[in-house]
């Protein structure tokens, strides 16, 4: 393990909020690298040579240059095992987790960076309809699955990788001006979380290269 300040390499808004989120939670202090995407800054050699795949955030930690938030956030947990633990220990629980961290990760993100690079050739009114009807059908699976597991958070009443990955999402939705009236649990939560200093100070608009859009 190297005993160097962790750094996070990253930009204001995006995926990027999840690991400052969970690194926040793990009271882990790092170094900020802002990575202008607008301006193409993950393709700059420095970059690649730390992240091949031109894709932020990257968190350079214990020796390793870290990829891909989903495990990021799962390293983490399981080398700083302290609480809240991010990973729920019960296997169902740890499963539905993960499926809302997925619905976010694998099934609306993707989605949504193919749309708004499109943006042109849609039009602004086809592009913000596509982005509403992706996240409406992500944000109509997770409230079916927090019917089942939530409590004062998505699982239970603790932190998990499930609520880290709902709040970007939400914020995205909300710029969006995406009506969330019909998820009532996913705005209950966000809500609360809205209030923790971990979600406060880790916000894109305290970052030091937040830009109005
Ligand atoms: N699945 C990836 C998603 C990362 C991602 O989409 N990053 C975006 C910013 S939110 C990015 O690097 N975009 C620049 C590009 O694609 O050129 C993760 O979880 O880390």
């Amino acid at each position: 393990m190297s005993l160097n300040k962790p750094i996070l390499w990253n930009f204001y808004r995006g995926a990027s909020w999840r690991v400052r989120i969970a690194l926040a939670f793990k009271k882990i202090d790092y170094e900020y690298k802002s990575v202008n995407i607008d301006k193409g800054e993950q393709f700059t050699k420095e970059y690649e040579n730390i992240n091949p795949n031109n894709e932020i955030p990257t968190l350079q930690i214990d020796g390793f240059n870290l990829t891909q938030t989903m495990p990021i956030i799962e390293y983490l947990d399981e080398t700083r095992p302290s609480e809240p633990k991010l990973i729920p220990v019960d296997s169902y629980l740890r499963c539905r987790a993960r499926s809302i961290a997925e619905i976010v990760n694998s099934g609306m993100q993707p989605y949504q960076k193919v749309i708004k690079r499109l943006g042109k050739e849609l039009g602004e009114e086809e592009k913000n309809a596509r982005l509403e009807l992706s996240t409406k059908k992500a944000f109509k699976a997770i409230e079916s699955i927090l019917a089942e597991t939530s409590g004062k958070y998505c699982i239970g009443d603790s932190i998990t990788i499930a609520d880290i990955f709902l709040v970007p999402a939400v914020h995205a939705a909300r710029l969006q001006k995406i009506n969330l009236n019909h998820y009532p649990t996913i705005s209950r939560i966000t809500d609360r979380l809205d209030q923790l200093p971990e979600v406060i100070q880790t916000h894109p608009k305290k970052q030091v290269d937040f830009q109005q859009s």
